[in-house]
């Protein structure tokens, strides 16, 4: 079996992005299964082209987004994808769509297809706080989650994707007055459980 991981670039005058460092240093192999990283631009028009040139190349059989959402305090496994860009800020290509249709003809929301309850009791297992989100927001994560299953539907039909939203790194938050981190250690970790309880449920 075969799993593609993603990570973003760092955006909105961040010098990191924790998701993209959490997936590098993800093992190779997860119970058995191989473990393809990718680093996504957080770009609303190349996100999605760089996660298909990856299925494309690697054919996975689970796709797992992962993003930073700075100020949650635990990690959460998102449940649905909206099919709007709307964006509080500009994106790092400086695009800065408002209430846009990702895909004009496409249905409003797409459910993600992982097993999200399971993710969450696995990274919880692991004493890591965690929980369902029912919002990505509106920003290129939630495009990617939109698109990614718009792909799976309309071109590589039996496929998984889903998204995982973590918190900054206490580094982060060092001058930004009491908001919630959480440690690289654990993030990685909380990571590797997620993929195991998807692993188990494929
Ligand atoms: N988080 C942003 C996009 C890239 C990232 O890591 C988001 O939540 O939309």
């Amino acid at each position: 079996m075969k799993l593609l991981v993603t990570g973003f670039d760092p955006f909105g005058g961040e010098q990191i992005n924790p998701s993209i460092e959490a997936v590098k240093r993800l093992p190779d192999v997860i119970c058995g299964a191989q473990i393809i990283k990718l680093e996504v631009p957080t770009e609303k028009t190349r996100s999605l082209p760089v996660i298909e040139s990856a299925i494309l190349e690697h054919d996975p059989d689970m796709i797992l987004s992962v993003g930073q959402a700075g100020g949650r305090a635990d990690i959460t496994v998102e449940r649905v994808g909206l099919n709007v860009d709307d964006y509080r800020i500009p994106d790092n290509a400086g695009d800065q769509p408002v209430d846009e249709k990702i895909v004009a003809d496409g249905p409003d929301a797409y459910f993600v297809n992982l097993p999200i309850k399971k993710m969450v009791e696995y990274i919880r297992r692991k004493g890591i706080p965690a929980s369902v989100s029912n919002t990505a927001g509106t920003f290129v994560c939630n495009h990617v989650i939109y698109g990614v299953r718009h792909l799976i539907e309309t071109k590589y039909p039996g496929k998984r994707s889903g998204f995982i939203h973590i918190p900054f790194l206490p580094e982060q938050v060092v001058n930004k007055g009491g908001m919630p981190s959480m440690t690289l250690e654990m993030v990685v970790e909380a990571l590797i459980g997620a993929v195991e309880a998807m692993i188990e449920d494929q």
